[in-house]
């Protein structure tokens, strides 16, 4: 029997109508069944993995999926969190994808917007990016302490759980809603297409080639 490519994105939120479409333009069809996880392509050799965009990086890094469709700031993250824990944080990357596109900035509230970067030090930042934050703050030398929160960031200098945020900034509608201020751009992020470090199945590594040149001509048609 030949062995199937599995891919894992994310299940339902800001990337999964765009990984869906790529594999589409890709011409590998699915029929999406959303109760379940895993998807099995009607086309090719492909399952699905239907997933937490958090749990994508470490699926792919121990080589439970091939590949992966994750955005940069979740794969950093990961990869630092991993690095730090002695776990494997191998991972070839493939192709930058052009969607999800955001940035994890600093901002802190309105009122305090004048005193710049050097007011954070001795601060609490609240964020879901701790490891990014902290080598940020390293490289600019600033000693400030992060408060990690899942979600709901952006409202913890109003609720009094911290000073300033370090979140995730498309329109910074979100921001200006909350009264704050971005000040500082800490990471730059974009959904990436990443691939498992030992991959040796060569009907899996076959069907990949046959992939990223389709996936390098939905790119290019973007442009
Ligand atoms: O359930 P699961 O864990 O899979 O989903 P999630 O809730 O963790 O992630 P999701 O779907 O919100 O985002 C998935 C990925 O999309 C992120 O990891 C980023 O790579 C990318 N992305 C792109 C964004 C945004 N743009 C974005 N604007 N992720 C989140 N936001 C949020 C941000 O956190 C803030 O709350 O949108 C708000 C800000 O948006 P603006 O436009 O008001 O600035
Ligand atoms: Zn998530």
């Amino acid at each position: 029997m030949t062995s199937r490519l599995t891919i894992a994105i994310q299940k339902s939120g800001r990337l999964s109508k765009e990984s869906l479409a790529l594999l589409k333009a890709c011409g590998v069809k699915f029929s999406i069944n959303d109760a379940r996880l895993i998807a099995h392509s009607t086309s090719h050799n492909i399952d699905l993995l239907r997933v937490r965009d958090d749990d994508i990086p470490g699926l792919v890094m121990d080589g439970v999926v091939d590949l992966g469709l994750v955005g940069e700031n979740v794969l950093e993250e990961a990869r630092l969190e991993r690095e730090a824990t002695a776990m494997n944080a191998n991972f070839v990357a493939l192709r930058s994808l052009e969607f999800g596109h955001c940035r994890l900035s600093l901002a802190v509230p309105k009122e305090a917007q004048e005193r710049g970067l050097a007011q954070l030090n001795g601060a609490r930042i609240a964020t879901t990016y701790p490891r990014l934050l902290q080598r940020y703050l390293q490289q600019q030398q600033i000693a400030a302490r992060s408060v990690v929160l899942t979600g709901s960031v952006e409202v913890a200098p109003r609720a009094g759980l911290a000073d300033a945020v370090c979140d995730l900034v498309s329109t910074g509608a979100t921001l200006e809603a909350n009264g704050l201020v971005e000040t500082d751009v800490v990471f730059r992020s974009q959904a990436q297409l990443i691939q498992t470090a030992e991959l040796s199945d060569p009907n899996k590594l076959a069907l990949i080639n046959q992939l990223l040149p389709r996936v390098d001509g939905v790119q290019l048609a973007k442009e």
